[in-house]
């Protein structure tokens, strides 16, 4: 830090320079990223209340208020609108909570998880010491039944299936594995950090999709951000559960708050009430009509990619899209190499186990993928 500060006009200069090597969504090039341009309504309102910290909720009691609210509404997409609940800082917060949870609840050390579980499950469980093993996945990507039910054991404290996966959006068989996790008594999570706010619309607008939340009683545990398909802004986590008793194990006494004493029951002391407001205010103004139209279009968008991959003779997709999320392979051609190509023409996707993932998030639009194509089509050429 200099000695003197600077002129806030000089700051601010220095810092668009060096920001100018950000992408932004807006230019549409951000094509594998589960997070979006928050909804201008979330970012309006989040930026009126950065003050607020659900960390002393004493002093701030209206804001408690509104994440209960925000919490309700959340857990009532998920089929249980009394599911308690916090706005965290993200999933992979909300992911170790439950595994917090579940491993204190039970006492048992081991954790079984579909291959394609999201990194921070590796996470949660070298943090809570927890042995954790995956149970592969089939050829579509879902987890394999009998496969988890081979892995459970005496010390098993919990299954997490995934409605959504990071590399493919689908969906595990979530009424399966309910019924296997009552009949051995453990505790179902079920990782929704990006399905939860897709699937309930899908749903709604005839998509044939599985159950994945607390309509099946085995789930005792969601994950479901509204930073990702939300378009609330960053951080806006979701960690929901189905009773008051999973939260004892997160319990912790601040007797010291200004506020008054007070439990908390997050990772973070500190917590911006900002993104429980923003969550409120955007369910509130965007209603599951909103949310269903901005899922109508990104599953538009989403088919015509693959329809438009299925016409190029070198390239597949790797399974039908369960929700906004497209893997494309290639035949003959080098995945990275293509994305290699992808990427010099300015694209920002990801590569997954041979296949690009492509993410149509909101802020991707007709023109975005008409260019993208194109591009995808001249490299394949190239590459013959
Ligand atoms: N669970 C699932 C199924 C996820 O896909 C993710 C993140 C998490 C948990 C963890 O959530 P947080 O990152 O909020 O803690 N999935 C994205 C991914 O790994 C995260 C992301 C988002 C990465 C935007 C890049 C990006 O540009 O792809």
């Amino acid at each position: 830090m200099d000695e003197r500060g600077m002129n806030q006009a000089e700051v601010l200069k220095q810092l668009s320079e060096k920001l100018k090597r950000d992408l932004t969504y807006t230019s549409g090039l951000i094509l594998g990223s589960m997070c979006t341009k928050p909804h201008p309504f979330a970012k309006e309102v989040f930026q009126k209340h950065l003050e607020k910290n659900l960390g002393d909720p004493g002093l701030f009691q209206g804001t408690v208020e509104v994440e209960r609210e925000a919490i309700c509404m959340l857990a009532s997409l998920m089929s249980k609108p009394d599911a308690p609940g916090f706005i965290v800082s993200g999933g992979s917060e909300a992911n170790i909570l439950a595994l917090w949870s579940a491993r204190d609840k039970l006492n048992k050390r081991q954790v079984v998880a579909s291959a394609s579980c999201h990194a921070s499950i590796d996470k949660a469980a070298a943090l809570l010491g927890l042995k954790l093993v995956k149970a592969p996945v089939t050829e579509e990507g879902e987890v394999d039944v009998d496969a988890v039910r081979r892995l459970i054991n005496d010390d098993t404290a919990a299954i997490v299936s995934i409605a959504g996966t990071t590399d493919l959006g689908v969906i595990d068989p979530i009424p399966e594995l309910s019924e296997l996790a009552l009949s051995y008594d453990i505790h179902l999570h079920v990782d929704a950090a990006f399905g939860g706010l897709v699937i309930p619309f899908l749903k709604e607008l005839g998509y044939k999709v599985p159950d994945f939340d607390f309509k099946l009683q085995g789930v005792a545990s969601i994950t479901v951000d509204p930073h990702k398909m939300g378009m609330v802004p960053i951080p806006a986590g979701g960690i929901l559960f189905r009773d008051e008793e999973s939260l004892k194990p997160l319990s912790f006494n601040l007797p010291y708050l200004s506020g008054g004493p007070a439990l908390q029951y997050t990772i973070t002391g500190t917590r911006p009430g900002a993104s429980a407001i923003a969550v409120w205010a955007l369910f509130k103004h965007l209603g599951r009509e909103g949310y269903r139209k901005v899922v109508a279009r990104c599953m538009e968008l989403t088919e015509i990619i693959a329809i438009e991959v299925e016409r190029i003779p070198k390239a597949r997709l790797v399974r039908k899209p369960v929700m906004n999320v497209v893997g494309i392979t290639f035949d003959g051609v080098k995945v990275e190499a293509v994305a290699e190509k992808l990427r010099r023409r300015g694209w920002a996707i990801s590569t997954v186990r041979g296949f690009i993932r492509i993410v149509v998030m909101p802020h991707v639009k007709l023109r975005h993928i008409t260019r993208f194509m194109r591009d995808l089509k001249e490299i394949l050429r190239e590459e013959v």
